[in-house]
């Protein structure tokens, strides 16, 4: 059976949400395969960046893709937030993304960027599908 590998390759952070007198923003998000979480951080242990720095993921799934079912869809999403304390008013969301791929656009093979953006937060999800070449077997 043919597979598709799923690579969360990296999130940039083009705006933190945190200003002065806060350097870095704490970033935390979930990405996730047909609602399963493939990798995550809490919010009470989020990573630290700043404007303009990457968030390296390199985390892949190699899952099965449905031969013969015209209606099997792989859907692909996340969320991106920042934490703040009740004293800066709550954290910044930038919103989630959801990508459905499937037949119809060849299983969404190739590079996906998701831009998200939202409480003064903007980042973009990066992820790439590819094929898993059938081994014969
Ligand atoms: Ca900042
Ligand atoms: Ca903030
Ligand atoms: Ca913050």
């Amino acid at each position: 059976m043919p597979q598709l590998t799923v690579s969360f390759s990296h999130i940039d952070v083009h705006d933190d949400a945190d200003n002065w007198p806060n350097g870095t923003g704490e970033i935390y998000y979930d990405l996730l395969i047909s609602n399963q979480s493939i990798v995550s951080r809490p919010s009470n242990n989020p990573q630290n960046v700043d404007s303009g720095g990457v968030i390296l993921i390199n985390e892949q799934r190699t899952l099965n893709r449905p031969n013969n079912d015209p209606n099997a869809f792989v859907k692909i999403n996340g969320w991106v937030s920042e934490a703040d304390d009740f004293l800066s008013g709550g954290d910044d969301r930038a919103g989630g993304f959801e990508h459905i791929h499937n037949a119809g656009n060849g299983w969404g093979v190739g590079t996906h960027d998701a831009r998200l953006r939202g409480d003064g937060l903007d980042v973009t999800v990066h992820y790439n599908i590819s094929v898993v070449q059938d081994s014969g077997l």
